[in-house]
């Protein structure tokens, strides 16, 4: 028997990830920029045994359907060819949100994953060697193996294709990002399927593939040079384009309800009224606002006058993955 237990935080995009290059082994079109954080996080356990007939996953203490173990089978299969194994495997997930939210990550969940099996099968792999591995199963998750702000490198191939932290004398800790949770009434369209039809369609993906490139380099300066207001603005204003990049595909589709505009909105009059905060927003209508710790309390406040206290969630940032238990057991 091989036990391993990592732990994972989840990570946002600053410079949004969006479009793949290659779909199997997930290479992105272009880089993006992240920052890891300490409110959300995966816990996994993983324990590949001879006694086995079948991979089992459960998340949060419920078994997991074919479809779900299906795509941990498929991620555990390329540890076991690293490693040699042809155990089966029995995996237990548990995601730690504030709030049952909808919050769960598959960043998280796929780098605990990633790490629970390097430490079970003893691969020893290094902390870049792993992060290709979690690009594997889910092309954010490669981001999730630093803490504070990382780099995800696209590469051109499986051994060029992987994260790095981003050198930012501690900028990281000054910072805050409130989550404002709204309403999941919509249907969802996957990350993987809205990007896939985005580089298919949209008429404006050549452009968002000319601009995240400049809005990449524009950051790693502001970060640099810890600017703060220039680092929001470049955030925000990467994130509009690669909704707006949603829009103009065939046939259109969007990330936002009506609850996201009233979000964002609140984030612009607080601008206005001197209390420094941006927004982005990912591949579902919740609205994340970053701004600096010193105002986080004030921010928070005026928030909470739109919001109600359990929409609201506030993080700082987070460390990389961490291996819960260090032996293994044969
Ligand atoms: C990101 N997103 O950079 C972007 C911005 C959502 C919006 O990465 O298909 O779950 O597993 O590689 O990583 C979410 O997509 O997609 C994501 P796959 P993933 O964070």
């Amino acid at each position: 028997m091989y036990k391993g237990k990592a732990r994972a935080h989840t990570n946002i995009a600053l410079i949004k990830y969006w479009g793949k290059a290659d779909k199997k082994i997930i290479l992105p079109k272009n880089n993006s920029l992240s920052l890891t954080l300490d409110a959300f996080y995966t816990e996994t356990s993983v324990c590949f045994d001879e006694s086995f007939t079948a991979d089992c996953f459960t998340l949060d203490g419920v078994l997991q359907d074919a479809k779900a173990t299906q795509k941990v089978s498929t991620f555990l299969d390329l540890f076991r060819q690293k490693a040699n194994c042809d155990y089966f495997a029995k995996v237990e997930s548990v995601n730690h949100v504030p709030t049952a939210a909808g919050l769960a990550s598959s960043a998280s969940g796929l780098c605990a994953l990633a790490g629970a099996c390097n430490q079970a099968l003893g691969l020893g792999l290094s902390q870049k060697e792993l992060s290709k591995m979690a690009r594997k199963g889910s092309g954010s998750a490669c981001r999730s193996v630093y803490g504070g702000f990382v780099e995800w490198e696209k590469g051109y191939d499986d051994d060029s294709s992987y994260a790095v932290p981003v050198d930012s004398a501690g900028f990281e800790e000054e910072l805050a990002m409130i989550f404002i949770v709204v309403n999941q009434k919509q249907k969802k369209i996957s990350s993987r399927d809205g990007m896939k039809s985005t580089v298919e369609t949209s008429s404006f993906y050549p452009v968002w593939l000319q601009e995240a490139p400049k809005d990449l380099q524009a950051m790693k300066q502001a970060i640099h040079a810890k600017d703060f207001t220039k680092l929001g603005q470049i955030t925000e204003a990467n994130a509009l384009k690669m909704h707006a990049c949603t829009l103009a595909t065939v046939p259109p589709f969007t990330y936002w309800n009506a609850e996201s505009m009233l979000a964002m909105d609140a984030v612009r009059n607080l601008r206005e009224s001197g209390l420094e905060c941006y927004f982005t927003m990912d591949a579902g209508p919740n609205v994340k606002v970053l701004c600096q710790k010193k105002d986080e309390a004030s921010i928070f406040a005026e928030l909470s006058k739109q919001f109600r206290n359990e929409q609201l969630i506030i993080a700082h940032s987070g460390v990389g993955i961490e291996y819960l238990e260090m032996e293994v057991s044969k």
